[in-house]
């Protein structure tokens, strides 16, 4: 007697979806590409995806766990009929972390020395030696959401000498890393970031947390990156603070809306940097593994790793 193999249904973009095949039938696991492939929806046991289609889910009557392709689950969390009772196991790998924390640092970098003012200088053919950065500890950079990619992004700025702190929703005790944590530590965190770096889940609690009335409780002249979500940016609210003097600038991986509408003024204002979703991207071997770990614990009946609180959101 044949026994059935568990499948996967790859719902994500069709250029991607080929890759995981090979490795997944490999490992014994059958799968379908949704929107390519035809497949009866009971037959249909763990889902990959990024961002299904609102209301999709429920329809999988025999649907056993669903797998992020991101770190990110929002955009499971915005389907309403999100079924509440499959476990939803997001995408935890140190090599995205790493490349997090390489975009933080990178723009953390850009800031401390000064180098959007020298490339000018550059273009002008100007020889200037006055920009000298200042002391690494004296550069007091504050990271929103201190979890698995904050906290990699803090201990690589530590360890460069920075002034390093950290909000998240409970107290943290990390080597030179400053914690604050809850609505109530918010404004005295921010009083003391001279540069913003957002790593942030989306969640109801802080959609629009980088908004005028935030940035204002900054330092005058702080310097913004978000790597989070969109959403945690009033957009419309960067450029005024900018032009005030209020924000040195912004650095902006994730938009509200992706790709970021050519009309949009953060694609050509001169303190922005704008950069296309692109921080850190789940690699196929990493997201492969998540999945036959993930399918073979829940085969053998044992508890699944990195599983999303789904009345806390992230
Ligand atoms: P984690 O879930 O590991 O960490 C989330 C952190 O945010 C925790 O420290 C948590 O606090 C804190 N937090 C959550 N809600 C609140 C709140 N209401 N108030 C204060 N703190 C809060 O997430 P990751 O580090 O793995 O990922 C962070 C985000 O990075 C992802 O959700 C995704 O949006 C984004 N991302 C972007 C990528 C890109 O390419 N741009 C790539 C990968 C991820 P506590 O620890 O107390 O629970
Ligand atoms: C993620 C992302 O959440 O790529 O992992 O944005």
């Amino acid at each position: 007697m044949s026994v059935r193999k568990p499948t996967v249904l790859l719902l994500v973009p069709i250029y991607r979806a080929g890759e995981w095949a090979m490795p997944l039938a490999e490992a014994g696991i059958e799968s379908y590409v949704h929107g390519r492939d035809t497949y009866a929806l009971d037959s249909i046991d763990y889902v990959l995806s990024f961002r299904p289609p609102p209301g999709f889910l429920k329809t999988l009557p025999n649907l056993k766990v669903v797998f992020s392709l991101g770190a990110g689950v929002d955009g499971f969390l915005a389907d309403p009929e999100y079924p509440k009772h499959i476990p939803l196991v997001r995408f935890v790998d140190n090599s995205l972390s790493t490349e997090m924390a390489q975009y933080v640092l990178l723009h953390v970098l850009m800031v401390h020395r000064s180098q959007r003012a020298l490339d000018a200088a550059q273009k002008d053919v100007r020889w200037v030696q006055t920009m000298l950065p200042r002391r690494t500890e004296d550069t007091r950079v504050g990271i929103l959401g201190l979890g698995e990619i904050g906290a990699v992004s803090a201990r690589l700025l530590v360890e460069l000498g920075f002034s390093v702190s950290g909000w998240s929703r409970t107290p943290k005790t990390m080597a030179g890393v400053k914690s604050f944590a809850g609505k109530d530590a918010l404004a005295g965190f921010l009083g003391q970031c001279d540069i913003l770096v957002c790593l942030l889940p989306l969640t109801p609690d802080t959609r629009g947390i980088l908004n005028a009335r935030t940035f204002a409780m900054l330092p005058k002249g702080a310097f913004v990156i978000n790597a989070a979500r969109g959403g945690h940016v009033v957009e419309a609210d960067v450029i005024p603070a900018i032009e005030s003097g209020q924000l040195s600038g912004a650095a902006l991986d994730v938009l509200e809306t992706e790709p970021l509408p050519p009309s949009s003024p953060l694609w050509r204002h001169p303190k922005v940097t704008v950069t296309p979703h692109i921080a850190a991207i789940s690699e196929l071997g990493p997201s492969v593994r998540m999945v036959v770990d993930g399918i073979r614990r829940h085969v053998r009946g044992e508890p699944l790793v990195n599983v999303v609180d789904l009345t806390r959101g992230y």
